[in-house]
């Protein structure tokens, strides 16, 4: 073949051809990503090129080809390499490398035992692109002369790059909203913008966090402890130890708020069985409790309960500090030897739980591959509420006790579908189907929580057991104020939508006969030290910024995370103050003194995760470890 008058830039078009083509090859043999529809198909096609052209095209900037040619074979390899290894470590742990794995030697561990095995010859075919680049620069023999490449041909090329970058967000956006600033999902990641993108992604994320500790010094904790020593609340003689001993259970209830609860849609009580637990004797139910959640949802929630800080006001935090110390409830209570465990029928990588419960101390996740998901049995993100309780007993009745079983509940959420059978009363008829549709998966998520206490019972876990259930986050934003000020039958102020933010919070004990509706102000970060103290488990040494409820010092004050708040006489919302028994506007003033301890608190929450700050404190002794701070510093 001897050469025709090639143009000059055929390798540069054919690398990107065949390493866009092999990546996509890639992504159907060597990943299992959940395509749903044809434009899910068309965007994970076309990931993979924004970046092969800025990658590639830096060859433009070379001017002898033969560099040029030399700079694209070994990117090439780089690239093969790097999809190589998702390839390999996909096959153990069903999930995309990201940075901190890369430096948990726990997980290589395991890989350096069998990596033979998951080797195969066949295993050539990854490095396809390689090859073909190289037989292309062979024998096509393109011209030996030096060739300046002109600006703005340059220019132009990475114009275009830029906009295949953007055209790909842009249908990603469309897709799954706020993929970027809520990093949702692995997954979801490689699906929507590309491997290479989001290992870019990744990079950032993580180098980011890594400059913010590296920058931290314990000094920081001092000032933080003074004020977490300033603040403790301490327990309530009679409720301390009240559930001694026994298996802890908390259901995060998905998406449910407060608003629901003793109330009724066009004459259909919604939450029949959560209702009667309001007036149960042996059931603490909390009527002005408020979620603080940011981006990070369900994760911020889970996080809130574990450890008793903030999330972060960017970002979901079980994304970007994963690799952070933590002392999380789970740890205090393995401590106790309790076996400690999350129950969750989704896909491990999911909010990046499988890394963040190794970082919590959790002993077990039963994920989505520790359920069978009969047909039928799901619904709309997944494993419906029914049979994934039905199945979570069955594994807690094989657990060692007292276990501490937190279960994740998926059915009622966006955009809330359900299917005919399992509609125990009609839609809603406002003019928001999201709205609508709510009620009905709120009421399917009750029956589900009563048929989860009859399994309880039927399995002889019940008596011995705590149970606390908490709505995660709210599940009608303000884009339906119009439909929810039709079914409130008052206008939605600023005000009213930070009252919304109230999810249901119960501590139920069975057989304790001490239940009362609570009406103190109070949220998600009170939980764990509520919930320890009822286990008569001390928490005087926990860096925690919440207080227990239950507690005489515990303070009507609950600090939302965008800086808002509520008190037992005022709400901070929208930069306005407002009296909380009326929802009058009223002078700021009033409001400015908790406006400054909000910022403060929000402020401490944040160092201790930015810096990681925990790694300077002994949560057993209490001391801060200031010393190695010292050490550690460059
Ligand atoms: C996903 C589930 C829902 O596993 O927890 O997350 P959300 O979107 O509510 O944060
Ligand atoms: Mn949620």
């Amino acid at each position: 073949m001897k050469k025709k008058n090639w143009p000059t830039h055929s390798i540069l078009v054919i690398a990107i051809v065949a390493t866009w083509i092999q990546t996509y090859i890639v992504y159907h043999t060597s990943f299992d990503m959940k395509i749903e529809n044809m434009m899910q198909q068309f965007i994970l096609f076309i990931n993979p090129l924004s970046f092969l052209l800025f990658i590639y095209g830096l060859s433009l900037f070379f001017k002898s080809p033969k560099t040029r040619n030399r700079y694209i074979v070994v990117t090439s390899i780089i690239l093969a390499i790097v999809l190589y290894a998702n390839a390999v470590f996909y096959r153990f742990f069903t999930d995309f490398i990201t940075i901190p794995v890369l430096f948990q030697t726990s997980n290589f561990g395991d890989l350096g035992t069998s990596a033979k095995e998951s080797v195969y010859l066949t295993d050539i075919f990854y490095f396809t692109d390689v090859a073909i680049i190289l037989i292309a620069i062979k024998w096509l023999k393109i011209g030996e002369k030096v060739s300046v490449i002109k600006p703005a041909i340059r220019r132009a090329y990475f114009v275009l790059a830029a906009a295949v970058l953007f055209l790909n967000l842009g249908l990603a956006e469309i897709e799954r909203p706020q993929l970027l600033t809520r990093s949702f999902d692995r997954e979801m990641l490689v699906k929507n913008i590309g491997s290479y993108n989001y290992h870019l992604y990744d990079l950032y994320i993580q180098s980011k966090s890594h400059a913010q500790r590296a920058l931290a010094d314990g000094s920081e904790l001092v000032e933080v402890n003074n004020y977490v020593r300033s603040n403790q609340a301490e327990p309530n003689a009679e409720m301390f130890g009240l559930a001694d001993g026994r298996n802890l259970i908390v259901v995060s209830m998905e998406s449910l708020q407060n608003f629901v609860i003793n109330n009724d849609m066009n004459g259909h009580e919604i939450t029949p069985f959560l209702n009667s637990l309001t007036k149960d004797k042996d059931t603490f139910y909390f009527s002005n409790f408020y979620h603080q959640t940011g981006l990070g949802k369900t994760s911020d929630s889970e996080f809130l309960v574990e450890n008793s800080l903030y999330p972060l006001g960017g970002g979901a935090v079980f994304f970007t500090h994963s690799g952070n110390k933590f002392h999380s409830m789970a740890e205090s209570l393995n401590e106790e030897g309790y076996f400690t465990n999350v129950m969750h029928p989704n896909s491990k990588s999911f909010w990046n739980r499988d890394m963040m419960y190794q970082a919590l101390s959790v002993q077990k996740f039963y994920d989505v591959n520790d359920y069978v998901v009969n047909e039928g049995d799901a619904v709309n993100w997944g494993m419906k509420d029914i049979p994934f309780f039905e199945q979570s007993v069955d594994h807690m009745a094989e657990m060692p006790q007292p276990f501490y079983s937190r279960l994740i509940t998926l059915t009622n959420h966006f955009p809330f579908d359900l299917e005919e059978e399992d509609q125990f009363i009609p839609p809603y008829d406002s003019n928001s189907r999201t709205l609508n549709k709510y009620f009905q998966t709120v009421r399917y998520m009750d029956e589900a929580l009563k048929s989860f206490f009859d399994d309880l019972k039927a399995k002889g876990l019940y008596d011995n057991s705590i149970i606390v259930m908490y709505g995660d986050h709210y599940g009608i934003s303000e884009n339906h104020n119009v439909a929810m000020s039709k079914y409130l039958g008052k206008e939605i102020t600023p005000y009213e939508s930070a009252k919304l933010q109230r999810v249901p919070f119960f501590v139920h004990i069975p057989n304790s006969g001490v239940g009362k509706e609570m009406t103190e102000t109070a949220g998600q970060i009170d939980i764990r030290p509520t919930i320890l103290h009822l286990l008569g488990v001390e928490t005087a040494k926990d860096m925690q910024l919440g207080a227990d409820v239950f507690s005489e010092d515990h303070e009507d004050f609950t600090i939302f995370r965008n800086g808002g708040f509520v008190t037992d006489k005022f709400v901070y919302a929208g930069n306005a103050c407002y009296d909380n028994s009326t929802g009058t506007e009223i002078d700021i003033e009033n409001c400015q003194p908790y406006i400054e301890r909000a910022t403060q608190e929000l402020g401490y929450s944040d160092q201790i995760i930015n810096g990681d700050l925990l790694r300077f404190y002994d949560s057993k002794t209490g001391n801060l470890l200031i010393d190695e701070a010292e050490k550690e510093k460059p």
